[in-house]
């Protein structure tokens, strides 16, 4: 018998404290049922990681939300990358592996850290803000659409996008009707800037659209992966930055260890993502008849799979609810694994790197001044308002 438990995973109160939940869900068994929503869920490490492993009985082309492609018709044009299989899929991924690859990366890194080194200056000259907006979403919002090579009107548009994907991929609760309220300039806004014109002659749009001369892709193609950019690059380091500021403000030790040894920075953005699991959550549809444990689950079932409970399984990791910037942490879920494991994480980790490597050289202190306010989506963590005061170091 696969339990069943009475949590609703994309509610605003399991949304507040998701952790009693996550830790019922995983001392449950390696699989539960979900009535609310009628769905199967995983939440311990090893069968979240089996899963993103086993692409061949866990599809992805049938849609990574609650939603069956295979009974209803996708809310908007499906992407090339997170919602296909092989085949199909290998061909998108294997270019944008290219066009994202450590090396292209690479070039990026001193423009990156300089932006990060102007922001925190600012920041400092300021004192107190909301490391929110003026830190968290102004950071990604300038060098991420400039390494795409996108205008610099409107950028903003790419944040209320991003929540309506990301709430997308969960039920139609009143967070995705709020999304999508005023959606139609936003995506009016976001397929016009997937295209070749709007876009300048370098930065990852270009690349892509270059590959449609070589005829390795549609021009069409090109347009559905450049908005997979805009849609997967924003509000993902939004959150995960987010998160690292406010795991350095509430672990003091931590933040100190930091400014002691900067070269540490990019372990403390991984561990931000590990311990906050900015993606929460996202689904697979079985293809056949799976066992999970001593149980089985039928062909064409939703399975929900919990990153962020994953990420703090005690039966994988010590101290499981501690943020540890020494701990070896590979092997954490909170960029996916497999053949969609997360495309642009070099890219997010040189975000990460850049501005927490600018805070430990040139801040002292991080203080939260004010109430944290919680940002409610269908997949994503974070937080809408974290108001801080930082002192120069
Ligand atoms: O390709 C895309 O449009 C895309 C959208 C969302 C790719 C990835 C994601 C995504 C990232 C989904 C993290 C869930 C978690």
């Amino acid at each position: 018998m696969i339990p069943a438990l009475d949590i609703d995973p994309f509610c605003q109160a399991f949304f507040d404290d998701p952790y009693p939940a996550h830790a019922a869900m995983r001392d449950a068994g390696p699989v539960v049922y979900l009535p609310a929503h009628d769905i199967h869920a995983v939440a311990r490490y090893q069968q979240v990681r089996d899963m993103l492993l086993d692409w061949g009985s866990y599809a992805s082309g049938r849609g990574v939300g609650l939603s069956d492609f295979a009974k209803e018709k996708p809310w908007r044009l499906p992407s090339l990358l997170l919602e296909t299989d092989p085949p199909l899929h290998d061909r998108t991924r294997k270019l944008m592996d290219k066009v994202l690859s450590p090396s292209a990366v690479r070039g990026l890194r001193e423009a990156f850290v300089a932006a990060a080194e102007t922001l925190i200056d600012d920041l400092l000259r300021r004192g107190s803000f909301d490391a929110v907006p003026d830190l968290a979403e102004a950071y990604p919002l300038t060098v991420f659409p400039d390494a795409i090579g996108m205008p610099a009107q409107n950028r903003r548009f790419l944040l209320p996008y991003g929540n309506m994907v990301f709430n997308s991929f969960g039920p139609r609760n009143a967070m995705f009707e709020a999304a999508l309220v005023d959606a139609a300039p936003v995506l009016a806004w976001v397929q016009a800037q997937s295209r070749r014109e709007a876009l300048s002659s370098s930065g990852f749009g270009a690349a892509i659209h270059a590959a449609a001369d070589d005829g390795a892709i549609s021009v069409a193609e090109a347009e559905v992966l450049v908005r997979s950019l805009l849609t997967a690059g924003v509000d993902t380091t939004v959150n995960g930055l987010g998160a690292a500021i406010y795991c350095l403000a509430r672990f003091q030790n931590a933040f100190q260890q930091l400014r002691a040894d900067p070269s540490l920075a990019r372990a403390a953005f991984e561990e931000a993502v590990r311990l906050e699991s900015p993606v929460q959550t996202f689904f697979r549809t079985t293809t056949r008849e799976v066992r999970i444990g001593e149980e089985t689950i039928s062909e064409g079932s939703k399975v929900l799979m919990l990153l962020g409970a994953a990420n703090r399984d005690p039966r994988r990791w010590e101290r499981a609810d501690e943020f540890d910037l020494t701990r070896r942490n590979a092997g954490h879920v909170g960029f996916g694994t497999g053949i969609h494991g997360c495309v642009g994480a070099v890219l997010a980790r040189l975000e990460g790197e850049a501005v927490l490597g600018a805070l430990a050289r040139k801040v002292a202190s991080i203080d939260i001044v004010g109430e944290p306010k919680r940002r409610y989506n269908n997949t994503l963590r974070g937080m809408a308002s974290l108001p801080v005061r930082i002192t120069a170091g």
